[in-house]
């Protein structure tokens, strides 16, 4: 929360006319409104450079309950940030009603952070270290942060899209062996090898509930100027469409992030460029194709 806005996104999606294109896909659209985010005066830690633990941590707790009821009740939850700490909550609460689902992380960034690895002190570079296992010797104990269990192993996550990766980041990604397709992956074999090794790696059988979490900056600055920390030389939006088709098309697409989305950044036409994208990514996770989609009960009209 480096620099405000995020907040804003939620909102901008909806205008930008999110729930009448999910609505024109044949869904059965339920917004829950936006999840509690109160901040905490004194919000620091006595010897750590995190920002704003506890603001995040009672997020985290609030956006967990409201995902793990939603999925509870059969539906498909699409979580809309917020910077991409909201993952914690969000990861956290699909696996209380999932505890076999796996994470497809969608980034320029792999924010796997521990505290004490991170030179910003930034909770949206840190949000995968709260919630994989083999982390845990390594995670400072933060305020308000007791109620998450850590739900992911290493091997339950695959990265797609990363080009700014920390040292820290990049030694814990190689020693616990975190399958990671960076821009480099998605150059050498193209988008449709990388989401068919990356799903077959977390999941070869094809049985497990699938979370994705889609932070907009993966895409190319050019596609999403809106958002804090824009890397050249992301994914086009072709890229960003087939990984959701893709992986929508499993039918075991249960939670989708969407996050980094800041409309205090940029002029009027990089939030509208930035919106569409998000809007696009989001409707190829329920149901859009390119291909074209009709309605269930669709009949020829007869003159
Ligand atoms: N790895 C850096 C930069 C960063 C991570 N996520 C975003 N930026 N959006 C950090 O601050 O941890
Ligand atoms: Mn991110
Ligand atoms: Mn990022």
């Amino acid at each position: 929360m480096a620099k405000p806005g995020t907040e804003h996104g939620p909102d901008a999606l909806r205008e930008g006319g999110l729930i009448k294109k999910l609505m024109g896909l044949g869904l059965d659209v339920h917004d829950y409104g936006d999840v509690g985010t109160p901040s905490h005066e004194d919000d620091h830690h006595f010897d750590l450079p995190v920002k704003n633990p506890k603001h995040v941590a009672t997020a985290s707790e609030n956006i967990a309950a409201d995902v793990y009821n939603v999925i509870k009740s059969g539906r498909t939850c699409l979580a809309l940030g917020g910077d991409h700490s909201m993952a914690i909550g969000s990861i956290f609460g699909h696996s209380l009603a999932e505890p076999e689902h796996v994470v497809v992380w969608v980034d320029a960034h792999a924010d796997i952070n521990t505290p004490l690895t991170s030179s910003s002190g930034n909770m949206h570079g840190m949000p995968l270290s709260f919630l994989v296992k083999e982390l845990q010797p390594y995670i400072s104990k933060l305020p308000g942060f007791e109620f998450i269990k850590p739900c992911l192993s290493a091997k339950n996550i695959a990265y797609i899209g990363l080009r700014d990766v920390d040292p820290g980041e990049r030694y814990i990604i190689e020693k616990l062996g975190i399958q990671s397709f960076s821009m480099s992956e998605v150059d050498r074999h193209g988008i449709k090898d990388v989401v068919e090794k990356a799903m077959h790696y977390l999941d070869p059988e094809g049985v497990k509930p699938i979370h994705l979490s889609f932070d907009i900056d993966a895409l190319d600055p050019s596609l999403a100027p809106s958002t804090g920390t824009p890397v050249p030389g992301g994914l086009s939006i072709r890229e960003g469409n087939y990984i959701c088709e893709e992986l929508a098309a499993t039918g075991r697409l249960t939670c989708v992030d969407i996050a980094e989305v800041n409309p205090s950044l940029g002029n009027e036409r990089d939030n509208l460029i930035t919106v569409n994208s998000a809007l696009s990514i989001i409707t190829h996770c329920f149901g859009g194709r390119r291909q074209g989609t009709y309605p269930k009960n669709y009949q020829i009209p007869i003159p």
